[in-house]
């Protein structure tokens, strides 16, 4: 009997399958109901266990983070890279330690791709069209306006440097607008994906341009409601003045639309918790993971949002 508790326990303890994630940090509304989403489905399943590891926005502790994650011998490390380069070291490490890695949310720029197995999350470059495409075909409406004789004055908060959402929001949303030429961009520049940033690149775009601003494009929710509070207090109209449009569709954004605020939130959904696991459990399983898992995912403008505000979960 003595011996065969004795053989019960390690047999036990390998069941579980362990997964290392390291997470950007707590940046955003987003970013917490990611993490959110990670931890509970997480704990939903009783053959995973979650070490959960919160970088507080720097690379460095990403990467010691994961490094830490090596050295413990987890079974899966799965990150949400904050930016996309300078992780290819400590990737070839964990494919030596003969880990996989999976790519949750934001991509990396690495020359060689067998590094991670899969990355899953949204397509920003679509964020960035349908941003765009949104503003296109609505602005003549909202502001009353003739497009095709008037300079359309865009300002663009991004999300933070060198990161894939900031990168490809960009890119998108140029994509579309270089068939309109009405819209120019007068001022682009980094609000690192809060609010706070948000609010104070606003406040600094419109100490220069002051009411020659038609349209915000910022590249989260949460740097377009910060900016909000920036247009209220200089004394113009958000949503009416200046024609506002971001991405991720959190709550937020549906209250700021209801008080007529923001004019759109294109959607990128941070429910990623389920099918991270799953994706855990089948490369666990023995299967092969696809190399992209795309998440899906809508545009909501101001005019549906009181309806859509009970359904959203995040
Ligand atoms: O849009 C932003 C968050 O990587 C998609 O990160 C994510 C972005 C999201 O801070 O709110």
């Amino acid at each position: 009997l003595a011996v065969g508790m004795f053989l019960a326990a390690p047999a036990l303890a390998k069941d579980k399958i362990v997964v290392g994630f390291s997470q950007i940090g707590a940046e955003s509304a987003w970013r917490v109901a990611n993490t959110e989403s990670i931890t509970s489905e997480a704990a939903k399943r009783p053959n995973i266990e979650l070490k959960f590891s919160d970088a507080q926005q720097k690379q460095e502790n990403q990467i010691k983070a994961i490094r830490n994650f090596i050295a413990q011998g987890v079974d899966v490390i799965a990150f949400s890279p904050v930016v996309e380069t300078g992780w290819t070291p400590v990737l070839k490490e964990a494919k030596r330690a003969g880990i996989p890695v999976i790519l949750s949310d934001r991509a990396v720029d690495t020359e060689d791709d067998t590094l991670w197995v899969t990355f899953m999350g949204s397509d920003f470059v679509e964020e960035g069209r349908r941003s765009a495409k949104w503003l296109a075909e609505n602005y003549d409406r909202l502001k009353n306006a003739d497009k095709s004789s008037d300079v359309i004055n865009v300002v663009e908060l991004q999300g933070t440097v060198g990161s894939a959402p900031a990168i490809d929001r960009k890119t998108g949303f140029e994509e579309v607008m270089k068939n309109y030429p009405q819209f120019k961009v007068i001022k682009s520049q980094s609000g690192d994906f809060t609010r706070s940033k948000g609010k104070e690149v606003m406040e600094a775009f419109l100490k220069a341009e002051g009411a020659k601003i038609d349209v915000l494009y910022a590249h989260n929710d949460d740097m377009a409601i910060g900016a909000i509070q920036a247009i209220e207090e200089f004394g113009l109209k958000p949503g009416k003045d200046i024609i506002i449009v971001s991405i991720d569709a959190v709550r937020g954004a549906f209250e700021a639309m209801i008080e007529g605020k923001l004019n759109c939130t294109v959607e990128c959904s941070p429910l990623l918790g389920p099918q991270l696991f799953d994706a855990v459990e089948d490369l666990m399983a023995g299967k092969t993971l696809p190399k992209r898992i795309v998440t899906n995912e809508g545009v909501f403008p101001q005019e549906v949002a009181a309806k859509e505000l009970p359904n959203r979960k995040y």
